[in-house]
This record gives C-alpha cells, sequence and structure tokens, in this order.
C-alpha cells in the first residue's frame, strides 16, 4: 500500500456554482477531473491529516467510481475515518446530520441534485463543512484558487472498497465505516415529529402518495412513511435509485413529476401528496386539487412549525432566498420575529442557523428546512406537513385558504429559460441593468416602477458582503419581477424570471397564477427586452 503522486494540471471551469460543482458526466469522468477538484478541497481545508470526513451520494451514474476515487485520496491525504454511507448513497440532508451528530470535520456529497443523471447528463460534487452545511462563499473560493493553482493530488493505491457491507474497515491507515444510510436520519425526524399522531391518522385510512423519482429518497421515503408510520405499501412510488433515475429529470415541480400532479389533480386523488428530488433536499407538496407553492409552504409550515414537537417553544426566525416571495416575511411579522432575505443558495443560511437567529429557511425552487441540519430538507418538510395534517385534520386545500385568508396571498411563478446562449442571457441582464437608473416612475404594461436594484446581502453574523445576486424591480402596488442567472446549470446559460403578485385577504384568492401575474409577467417581458431571447416563451413554468 503506498502513496501514489500524480502530477497534474488546472482544468478550467472548476468554480462551484450555487450548489457544489456541477458538469456533464463525461467531464467529470475524464483522468483528473474528480481528483483535481478533490484534492483541491482539501488543500483548500488546509489538509486533511487526522480528520473524520463523511463521503455519500444519490446513487446517479459514476457516484460509486467517484466515491472509491474519494476515499483513496482520502486515505493519501492522511484522513484518519470516513464514513460512507452502503452502496455510497446518503441524501443531502442526511449526510448533513450524520457530520453533526458524528462531530465530522466535512463531508464530500456526489450529486447534480436535481440535474438529470447518466453517462451523457449531468454529475457533480460539493463539500458540506463541519456545520454541516454547504462551503461558504469564503471557502469555494479558496477551492477555486486551489484548483487552478494545482500540480500535484495523491492517491492510495489499494484495492476498492466493497460499499454494499456495513461496517468497519480500512484503507490503510485510514478506517471506513459504512453506516445504513437511512437509520440515524430517521431516528432524527421521530425526534421532531409526533409520530404517534401521523401513524394515527394513517391507520384511520389517510392516504398519500410519495414519488421518489427513482433517486435517493426511496429508501428513506418507504422505511419512514410505510415502515415506520404504517402508511400503505405502494405509498411510495419510483422508490427504487438508478443511476439514470429512469430517465426521468429528478426535480420536483408540476412539470418533472407529471405523474404525481396527474394523479393528485384528478378524480379519487389521495389526501396528501409529495415528492423529493435528485438527492433528496427539495420538496414538492400538493393536496387533492391543490398545488402549494413552495414560497407559500414554507410560509405555512412556519405558521404551524409549533403544532410539531421539535418546534413547540416557536421558532426564532424565518429566512427565505430573496426570489422567495415575501409571504414568509408576513408570518414573521405577525409572530413578531426576525426574518430574513439571503441570496440563492442555501450556503447563506448556515451563519444564521448557526447564531440561532433562525429556525426556519426556504426557496422558491422547493426548498425548506430548518436548524436540525444545515441543508434543506426534502422529507422534514413533508414530514412537518404531515404533522400539521394530522394535528389540524383539515384538508391542504382548507389549509391554504385559511392562511390566504389571514396574511393574503403571494401570487407567485417563476419562469426558466434553459440553455440560451451564454452571451445572449448575459446581454439581457446587463442592459436591464444598465437601464435601472432611469426607471423608477416608467410606466409598463399598465404598471408603474417603483425602484430596481441589484440585490447584494450583507451578511449579519460575518459581515462578508455578496453582490450580483440577481436583479430586482418593485412595481407600485407591490409587483415584483426578479432575474438572475441560474448557478446550476451545466450547458449554456438559465434565465430564471421570477414574478410575484399580493392580493389582500379580502381579495380574489382562487385566480390562476399565471393569470393574476400577467401585468406583471408582460411588464417584466417590456423591460428585459425578453424577445432578444428568440423563444416562443419559457421552457419551464412553476
Ligand atoms: C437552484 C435553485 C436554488 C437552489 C439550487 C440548489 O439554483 O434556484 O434555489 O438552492 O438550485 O438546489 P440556481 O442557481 O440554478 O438557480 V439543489 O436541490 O439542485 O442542490
Ligand atoms: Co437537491
Amino acid at each position: 500500500m503506498t502513496t501514489i503522486h500524480i502530477s497534474t494540471t488546472p482544468f478550467a471551469g472548476q468554480k462551484p456554482g450555487t450548489s457544489g460543482l456541477r458538469k456533464k458526466t463525461r467531464e467529470f469522468m475524464q483522468p483528473g477531473f474528480l481528483e483535481n477538484f478533490a484534492q483541491s478541497i482539501f488543500n483548500a481545508i488546509e489538509g486533511a491529516e487526522g480528520k473524520t470526513f463523511v463521503v455519500g451520494g444519490d446513487g446517479r451514474f459514476f457516484n460509486a467510481e467517484a466515491i472509491q476515487s474519494i476515499l483513496k485520496m482520502a486515505a493519501a491525504n492522511g484522513a484518519s475515518k470516513v464514513l460512507v454511507g452502503q452502496n455510497g448513497l446518503l441524501s443531502t440532508p442526511a449526510a448533513s446530520h450524520l457530520i453533526r451528530k458524528y462531530g465530522a470535520d466535512g463531508g464530500f456529497i456526489l450529486s447534480a441534485s436535481h440535474n438529470p443523471g447518466g453517462i451523457d447528463e449531468d454529475f457533480g460534487l460539493k463539500f458540506n463543512a463541519a456545520n454541516g452545511g454547504p462551503a461558504p462563499e469564503s471557502l469555494t473560493a479558496k477551492m477555486l484558487a486551489e484548483s487552478e493553482a494545482i500540480s500535484e493530488y495523491v492517491l492510495s493505491d489499494a484495492a476498492d472498497i466493497d460499499l454494499s457491507v456495513l461496517g468497519e474497515t480500512h484503507l490503510d491507515a485510514m478506517q471506513v465505516q459504512i453506516i445504513d444510510p437511512v437509520s440515524d436520519y430517521a431516528a432524527l425526524m421521530q425526534s421532531l415529529f409526533d409520530f404517534n399522531a401521523i401513524r394515527e391518522m394513517f391507520a384511520g385510512g389517510f392516504r398519500m402518495r410519495f414519488d421518489a423519482m427513482h433517486a435517493v429518497t426511496g429508501p428513506y421515503a418507504t422505511k419512514i412513511f410505510e415502515e415506520i408510520l404504517g402508511a400503505t405499501k405502494g405509498t411510495v412510488i419510483n422508490g427504487v435509485p438508478l443511476v439514470d433515475f429512469g430517465k426521468g429529470h429528478p426535480d420536483p415541480n408540476p412539470v418533472w413529476a407529471k405523474e404525481l400532479m396527474a394523479e393528485m389533480l384528478g378524480a379519487d386523488a389521495p389526501d396528501f401528496g409529495a415528492a423529493s428530488d435528485g438527492d433528496g433536499d427539495r420538496n414538492l407538496i400538493v393536496g387533492p386539487g391543490q398545488y402549494v407553492s413552495p414560497s407559500d409552504s414554507l410560509a405555512v409550515l412556519a405558521a404551524n412549525a409549533h403544532l410539531a414537537p421539535g418546534y413547540k417553544d416557536g421558532i426564532a426566525g424565518i429566512a427565505r432566498s430573496m426570489p422567495t416571495s415575501a409571504a414568509s416575511d408576513r408570518v414573521a411579522e405577525k409572530l413578531g420575529i426576525e426574518s430574513h432575505e439571503t441570496p440563492t443558495g442555501w450556503k447563506f443560511f448556515g451563519n444564521l442557523l448557526d447564531a440561532g437567529r433562525v429556525t426556519i429557511c426556504g426557496e422558491e425552487s422547493a426548498g425548506t428546512g430548518s436548524d436540525h441540519v444545515r441543508e434543506k430538507d426534502g422529507l422534514w418538510a413533508v414530514l412537518l406537513w404531515l404533522n400539521i395534517l394530522a394535528v389540524r385534520k383539515e384538508s391542504v386545500a382548507a389549509i391554504m385558504q385559511d392562511h390566504w385568508q389571514i396574511y393574503g396571498r403571494d401570487y407567485y411563478s417563476r419562469h426558466d429559460y434553459e440553455a440560451l446562449p451564454i452571451e445572449i442571457a448575459q446581454g439581457v441582464m446587463s442592459r436591464l441593468e444598465a437601464s435601472f437608473a432611469d426607471l423608477p416612475g416608467t410606466q409598463v404594461a399598465g404598471l408603474t416602477v417603483a425602484s430596481a436594484d441589484s440585490f447584494a446581502y450583507n451578511d449579519p453574523v460575518d459581515g462578508s458582503t455578496s453582490a450580483n445576486q440577481g436583479l430586482r424591480i418593485f412595481f407600485e402596488g407591490g409587483a415584483r419581477a426578479v432575474l438572475r442567472l441560474s448557478g446550476t446549470g451545466t450547458v449554456g446559460a438559465t434565465l430564471r424570471v421570477y414574478l410575484q403578485n399580493y392580493e389582500a385577504g379580502d381579495g380574489d384568492l382562487s385566480q390562476d397564477p399565471q393569470e393574476a401575474l400577467k401585468p406583471v409577467i408582460a411588464a417584466a417581458h417590456q423591460l428585459a427586452g425578453l424577445e432578444k431571447l428568440g423563444r416562443d416563451g419559457p421552457d419551464v413554468c412553476t
């Protein structure tokens, strides 16, 4: 058993995006690509000597091979111990929990999350820090700098480890513990929610459908919903993780979770429907005939969290990403607690959670979570909904109506234009920003611009600033449009247009969001010159 030193040269483009490094799988599979990035991580954290890491992924194509490389590199870099999920599987929130529970120094999560998987699709790697959360910008900047200067990586020449066998083994001097990916996580969920009340609800005939989208949550959902909580067998569909997610797109939104949506919006729908994404950190919530937008779900969960044992004493504060609707701000105001607006990406919630200033966080992209881990957590959101339903004994639709009557409704939609030529997308953004100085007072599509800016965030905990986090246009009367470029795509540029408009609680609460948003959609199109994209319309509307 020897450490091999391999000379290497930098690969361009190893800059981590919104959530780790994502590339086409074949790019990741090039000799040295994964290794360069992994070594850059070890270098950025000032070495691995004597450290403990958690390693796992969402089971997509190249997951197993990448894990073997990372283990051999961790050993050669001097790590003392690695905890690996059996068969290389760990959901992102479960990995975050394990880092915290076992006091690890960090974790390697192999996933491109909601992006499709397969040799011709996407792969990704992200590093989480000792608090269990995604590497903050200060650390991702170091990783990038290391990747641009790298000249060597090291790995052990030991044989591959059999990841299917639970228990302890060794790779050279490094201890490798292969653990059940589900059990610690299931116990954590049990400590937060009233499993007895949920069990009784299922025993009383409550029906649920959970679409695991052939991604990592299958084993977690089957164990928790069917085995522990007694939901009928078959509650979980697409529950076996596959390397290509059954050729699906593991993004839990009404467009990609078609099968679930058809059932939930059809006749004889179950009482509750939900789905999660590739790595298990996102959630989709839908009642019979009632889709719940992620921004609304965040607000409802925050307003009702006290009904679950883990939050019975109330919540300290709520944080949402900037493009997320203001619905959760209204809840924070009513509760008299702090609310924060952060840039897109879970890494920006970490400091607020660590400082105890917020308990619940969420993003419009279907991510919600709390201070129980440092990632968004799909099954957590589903379980909190179930706990609320079990206590309130009302339908999802009734809970939404009640919420909107109290707080008003923030109609919301996101329009995505995917795989655009980069110069065209950047052109739209820079022209729009250049127009901002003259925009206030401008009338467009029946609306008047109140103000416009490029969002910058000042972290109240560590004082750091993150600029250029999206262009915001506020209209008189409360509507808002936001434009930003995605940081998770792997082909060209994806432009996201986020639209919202507020309707007070005594107004018309039952409009189709696309109808309710028509004026702000038209205004955003004109102001940003979206016809320059050369598209008939967005690729995905959520
Ligand atoms: C998207 C979402 C963002 C989310 C990120 C990672 O980023 O908009 O809210 O945090 O994906 O989610 P972007 O830069 O493409 O807009 V996951 O579940 O793919 O790790
Ligand atoms: Co995800």
